[in-house]
C-alpha cells in the first residue's frame, strides 16, 4: 500500500467547471453517465489527466463528443489516465457500470434496506465514476436520476429539483441542480420508498426554507426531535455567527446501514437512523442529546456547503484531506457551543473533556498518534475511524476553542468573518484559518501553529508560591511535549491558561497585574480588577508573578479546560477539596473531584496489586456526600461529579495498564460509596422519580441523570432492597431513559433476575432495531466472568447481522471496549476480536478498521497480554486480501 504525504501536495493540472451526472438505477447494475467540462490550470498545457476510479466498469469515454481509442487512455485498478488531452477547455464524457447491490462497504453508491444512497466523503465518489476525487476540485453539479417508480418513488440529490416526470416501462426521473460549486465529497443521491416530515424555517432575511426529514413511513413519527434540532441549529447559527442557509430546500434522510453518524452532503444530509429517530419510549436522553448534537454538527457545516453572511455567499472547503480538521475541528467546536447554549454549558464541557481523556489521550500516546493535521496516511478513512477521529475532530475542536479563549467571543467572530470574506469559493488550509484569526484581531499568536503539526498531549507542571511580605503569588509553568512516532524533537507549545485565585473564603481574588519576562503587565479592565484571566504560556519554562495578592490563594488553573493538556499542579489534597467545594468555575469544581478520584484510584490500584486491603478515604466519601446533598447545584452536574473517572482514563495513567486491578478498584469504590451514602442515594432516587410525561429539556434530563446514577450505585450493593428498587424502576418506567438505566443497573449483577429482565426487554423491543442494539451493547460490555462466550452466542442471534455497522459497533465494538473481558488473561477476548476483524474486513473495511483499532494500545499491557494481542495483530496483517484500511492500523500498531 502507498503512503500519501502532505508535503507532496500539488495543485491539480485540470479544474472541472460543471459536472452533469446521469444515473440509471437498476436491480443488477447501475449506469452512470458523467459529463464534465474540464479546463487546464495552466493555459495551453496538455499533461495527462489522471482520474481516480475504484471497482468501476468503464463502458465508454469521449472527449468533445468523440470516442477515445484504446491508445488514448490507460485504465488500472485505481486510475483512468487520459494520455494527451486537448489543450484548452474540453468536455469529457464517461459512462461506467457499477453494482450498488453488491457494495457492502457502504462507501460510494449502495443499497440500504431496499433504498439507494451514497456516501462520498472522503474518497467514495471514485466508486461512482472516474473523477479527480479531491476536495480542491469544486464544480457545479446537475444530477438526473432514473429508476423504477414503484420501487423508488422518491428520487433526491443536492440542490433544487428542476424537473421530474414519467418514463416508459414504469420508470420515472428527477433532475436536480445544485447552483453552487462544491467538492465531490458533498455529492449525494437517494432513491427509495420514503416519506417525509415537512416543516419550514424562515431565515433572518425572510426567506422560506423547506425542511424535509425522510424515513420509511413507519418511522416518521420518530422524527419530531430531529426537526426541532435542525430548526434550532439554523436559528443558532444566524444568531451567533450571522450565517444564513443559502438554498430553499434542506433534506435529511435516515438510513439504517451507515458506517458513521451522518454526512453533511449539501442540502441532502444522510444520517444513520440512530441519529434521527427518537421517541420517549425508544430513545434515551443520551440519544436525544446526540441527535441534537449531530443534526447540529451536520447543519453547521454550512461553511463548506455555502451560507450567506452579510448578503455575501461563503463557501470554504479544505484544500486536501490533511486539512480535515479545518472543517471537522471547527464544526465540532461549533456543535459543542450549540449544544452548550441549548443545555448546560459546564455539563457539556465536562462530557467533552471526559471524552478527550478517555479517547484522545490514549490515541495521542499510542502508535497511531498523529497531529491535528496529519503528515501522511495510507487510507484517509482511518482518520474518521473509531477513536482516531478524536485527534482530528475533538483535539481539533480544542485548538479552535483556544483561539476563542485568546480572542474572546467578539474577536473570534471577527476572525470567522474575515475567514469567509477572504476565502469564498476556495479550498484552503489550516494556515489560512490561523491567518484570518490573527489578522482580524492584529493578534500575536506566537508559536500557536505547532498545535497543527505536533502530536502528543503536552504535560504542564505548575509550581506555586506565595510571598506574604511582598504580597505576590508566583506560578511557575514548565511543559513537556511527549515524543511520538516520527517526531523525535518537540518544540514548546502556545498554551492559554485561564485561571483565577481563590481567597480563604472561596471567593475569586481581584487580579490587577503580574510580572512576566521582566515586565509588569496590567490585567485590569477599564481600571477595574478582573477575577479571572488568561495567561499565555509559550516557553518550556516560565514564571508569572501576580502582585497585590493580599492572602495566600488557592489557584484554579485551566478554567473550563482552556488547553488540551495533562496538568500536574502542586495542589495538595486539601486544596483540591477546597476547589471542589468553592471554585466559581463549575468545570474546575468537577475537575478537582476527578483529580481526587484519580489519585485515590491509582493509590488503591497499587494496594490491590500488592494484595493490601482496600480502604476508602473517608474524606473522599464526605466530599462526594456534600456534592450529592447540595441542593443549590445543577442535578446533572452532581451526576457527573459523583461519577468516577473511567477505567480507560486510569489505565492511561499507569506505566503498565492493569485492567483487572483497575476494574476491581473502581468496583470496590463504587460499592463502598453506595454503602456509605446509602440513605442519601435512596433519597436521591425517591426525590427525583417522576411519572410526568417525558420532556427533552435540561432540568428533566438532569433529574433523570441524577436519579439513574444513584440507582446504579445502589444496585451495585446487590442487596434485596436495592434489587427490588431497580426492578420496580424498570417495571414502572415510562420512557427509555429510565427503563434502560434500570435494566443496566440490574444487569450489573449476574443471576436469575438479570437473565429474566434481559429476556423481557428483548421480547418487548424485538421489532425496534435501535433498541435491540442497546440490548446487544449492554451484554457485550458486561464484566461478568467469561462473557466472551455470551458474545459469541449473540453473533448467531436472529437480530444480529455482520453487514449492519450499528449492530457490529453494538456487539463487537461493545465487547472490544469492555473493561475486563476483552483483556481476559487467557487471550479469549483478543482471539475473538482477531477473528471478527478478518471476517468483517471482507464485508466492510471501514467497520473492520474501527474494530482492529481496539488492539492499537497492546504495548500498554503486561507481557502475557502483549504477546496474545500481538499474535492476533500478526495473524490479521498476514490475512489474505487484507484491506488498506485494516493494514494501516494493524501494521502501524505493530511497528
Ligand atoms: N464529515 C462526515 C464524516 C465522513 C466520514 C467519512 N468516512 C460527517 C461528520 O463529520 O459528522
Amino acid at each position: 500500500p502507498k503512503e500519501i504525504f502532505l508535503k507532496d501536495y500539488k495543485l491539480p493540472d485540470y479544474y472541472f467547471e460543471t459536472v452533469d451526472l446521469g444515473f440509471a438505477l437498476g436491480e443488477e447494475k447501475t449506469l452512470v453517465n458523467s459529463k464534465i467540462t474540464v479546463s487546464p490550470r495552466v493555459e495551453g498545457s496538455s499533461s495527462p489527466l489522471v482520474l481516480d476510479g475504484h471497482d468501476l466498469k468503464l463502458l465508454s469515454i469521449k472527449i468533445n463528443g468523440n470516442g477515445l481509442k484504446d491508445a488514448d487512455f490507460q485504465v488500472d485498478s485505481r486510475h483512468l489516465t487520459i494520455l494527451s488531452p486537448p489543450s484548452g477547455a474540453f468536455t469529457l464524457e464517461i459512462i461506467t457500470e457499477i453494482y450498488p447491490q453488491k457494495n457492502t462497504s457502504l462507501d460510494g453508491l449502495y443499497k440500504s434496506t431496499g433504498n439507494f444512497c451514497t456516501q462520498c466523503e472522503a474518497e467514495g465518489f471514485r466508486k461512482i465514476t472516474f473523477f479527480q476525487d479531491r476536495p480542491d476540485i469544486m464544480a457545479k453539479y446537475t444530477c438526473r436520476i432514473e429508476a423504477d417508480k414503484s420501487l423508488y418513488p422518491v428520487l433526491l440529490s443536492n440542490g433544487n429539483l428542476l424537473e421530474q416526470g414519467e418514463l416508459d416501462g414504469g420508470k420515472h426521473y428527477a433532475l436536480w441542480e445544485d447552483p453552487f460549486k462544491k467538492p465531490c465529497y458533498l455529492f449525494a443521491l437517494v432513491a427509495g420508498q420514503l416519506e417525509s416530515r415537512d416543516d419550514t424555517f424562515v431565515t433572518r432575511s425572510g426567506r422560506n426554507v423547506q425542511l424535509r426529514i425522510w424515513t420509511p413511513a413507519e418511522d416518521l413519527s420518530k422524527t419530531a426531535h430531529a426537526m426541532y434540532s435542525l430548526k434550532a441549529a439554523m436559528k443558532w447559527d444566524e444568531d451567533v455567527f450571522g450565517l444564513e442557509y443559502d438554498l430553499d430546500l434542506f433534506n435529511i434522510v435516515a438510513v439504517p446501514d451507515f458506517n458513521m453518524g451522518a454526512m453533511e452532503n449539501k442540502s441532502l444530509n444522510i444520517f444513520n437512523s440512530k441519529l434521527v429517530l427518537a421517541s420517549p419510549e425508544t430513545a434515551t436522553d443520551a440519544d436525544y442529546a446526540a441527535i441534537l448534537g449531530v443534526i447540529g454538527h451536520e447543519y453547521l457545516f454550512i461553511l463548506e456547503h455555502g451560507t450567506i453572511l452579510n448578503k455575501n455567499t461563503c463557501r470554504v472547503t479544505c484544500r486536501d484531506w490533511f486539512q480535515l480538521s479545518l472543517k471537522e475541528g471547527l464544526t465540532v467546536f461549533r456543535d459543542q457551543e450549540f449544544s452548550s447554549d441549548l443545555g448546560s454549558r459546564p455539563v457539556k464541557r465536562i462530557a467533552d473533556v471526559s471524552k478527550l481523556r478517555n479517547y484522545q489521550f490514549p490515541q495521542d500516546a499510542g502508535p497511531m498518534a498523529h497531529p491535528v493535521r496529519p503528515h501522511s496516511y495510507i487510507k484517509m478513512d482511518n482518520f474518521y475511524t473509531g477513536q482516531f477521529f478524536c485527534l482530528v475532530y475533538e483535539k481539533g475542536a480544542e485548538v479552535v476553542r483556544m483561539y476563542k479563549t485568546l480572542l474572546g467571543t467578539q474577536g473570534f467572530r471577527k476572525g470567522m468573518d474575515l475567514y469567509f470574506k477572504r476565502h469564498d469559493g476556495q479550498a484552503v488550509t489550516c494556515e489560512d484559518f490561523f491567518a484570518a484569526m490573527r489578522d482580524a484581531n492584529g493578534a500575536d499568536f506566537a508559536n500557536f501553529l505547532s498545535w497543527y503539526s505536533q502530536a502528543g498531549t503536552p504535560t504542564v507542571k505548575v509550581a506555586s508560591s506565595y510571598n506574604a511580605e511582598a504580597k505576590t503569588f508566583s506560578l511557575k509553568f514548565s511543559q513537556e511535549v511527549p515524543l511520538t512516532p516520527g517526531q523525535p524533537i518537540k518544540e514548546p507549545m502556545f498554551i492559554p491558561v485561564a485561571l483565577g485565585l481563590l481567597d480563604s473564603s472561596g471567593k475569586d481574588l481581584p487580579l490587577t497585574s503580574f510580572f512576566h519576562d521582566g515586565m509588569l503587565q496590567s490585567i485590569s479592565s477599564n481600571g477595574e480588577p478582573v477575577y479571572s484571566t488568561v495567561l499565555r504560556v509559550t516557553k518550556k519554562e516560565e514564571e508569572f508573578i501576580f502582585s497585590d495578592i493580599t492572602e495566600k490563594p488557592v489557584p484554579s488553573l485551566f478554567r473550563g479546560y482552556s488547553a488540551p493538556i495533562r496538568l500536574e499542579a502542586d495542589l495538595s489534597e486539601a486544596d483540591l477539596f477546597f476547589l471542589l467545594a468553592h471554585d466559581s468555575d463549575e468545570f474546575n469544581r468537577w475537575e478537582a473531584g476527578q483529580l481526587l478520584a484519580r489519585n485515590l484510584m491509582l493509590t488503591l490500584v497499587a494496594d490491590f496489586q500488592q494484595n493490601k486491603p482496600l480502604v476508602l478515604n473517608p474524606k473522599f466519601v464526605q466530599g462526594l456526600k456534600s456534592i450529592l446533598t447540595d441542593s443549590s447545584l445543577d442535578k446533572e452536574f452532581i451526576a457527573k461529579a459523583i461519577t468516577l473517572p473511567g477505567e480507560g482514563e486510569i489505565m492511561d495513567m499507569m506505566k503498565i495498564a492493569d485492567p483487572d486491578a483497575v476494574h476491581a478498584v473502581r468496583s470496590f469504590i463504587r460499592k463502598q460509596l453506595a454503602a456509605e451514602l446509602r440513605a442519601e442515594l435512596l433519597n436521591t432516587v425517591k426525590n427525583n422519580s417522576s411519572s410526568e410525561a417525558y420532556e427533552f429539556n435540561h432540568p428533566n434530563m438532569a433529574r433523570r441523570a441524577l436519579k439513574n446514577i444513584a440507582l446504579a450505585y445502589l444496585a451495585s450493593l446487590q442487596d434485596e432492597e436495592s434489587a427490588a428498587l431497580a426492578l420496580n424502576e424498570y417495571k414502572s418506567a415510562t420512557n427509555m431513559t429510565d427503563q434502560f438505566a434500570a435494566l443496566a443497573a440490574i444487569a450489573q449483577n449476574p443471576g436469575k433476575t438479570r437473565d429474566e429482565v434481559l429476556a423481557d426487554f428483548y421480547s418487548k423491543w424485538q421489532d425496534n432495531f435501535l433498541v435491540v442494539n442497546k440490548w446487544f451493547s449492554l451484554q457485550a460490555w458486561a464484566d461478568i466472568p467469561g462473557n466472551v462466550e455470551n458474545v459469541r452466542n449473540l453473533l448467531n442471534h436472529p437480530a444480529f447481522d455482520l453487514r449492519n455497522p450499528n449492530k457490529v459497533y453494538a456487539l463487537i465494538g461493545g465487547f472490544a471496549g469492555s473493561p475486563v473481558n476483552f483483556h481476559a488473561k487467557d487471550g479469549s477476548g483478543y482471539k475473538f476480536l482477531g477473528e471478527m476483524v478478518v471476517q468483517l474486513d471482507k464485508i466492510n473495511p471501514q467497520v473492520a478498521s474501527r474494530m482492529v483499532s481496539a488492539f492499537s494500545r497492546w504495548r500498554r499491557y503486561d507481557e502475557t497480554r502483549q504477546n496474545l494481542a500481538k499474535a492476533q495483530l500478526e495473524m490479521i496483517v498476514s490475512a489474505n486480501g487484507l484491506s488498506e484500511n485494516v493494514f494501516e492500523i494493524a501494521s502501524k500498531s505493530l511497528a
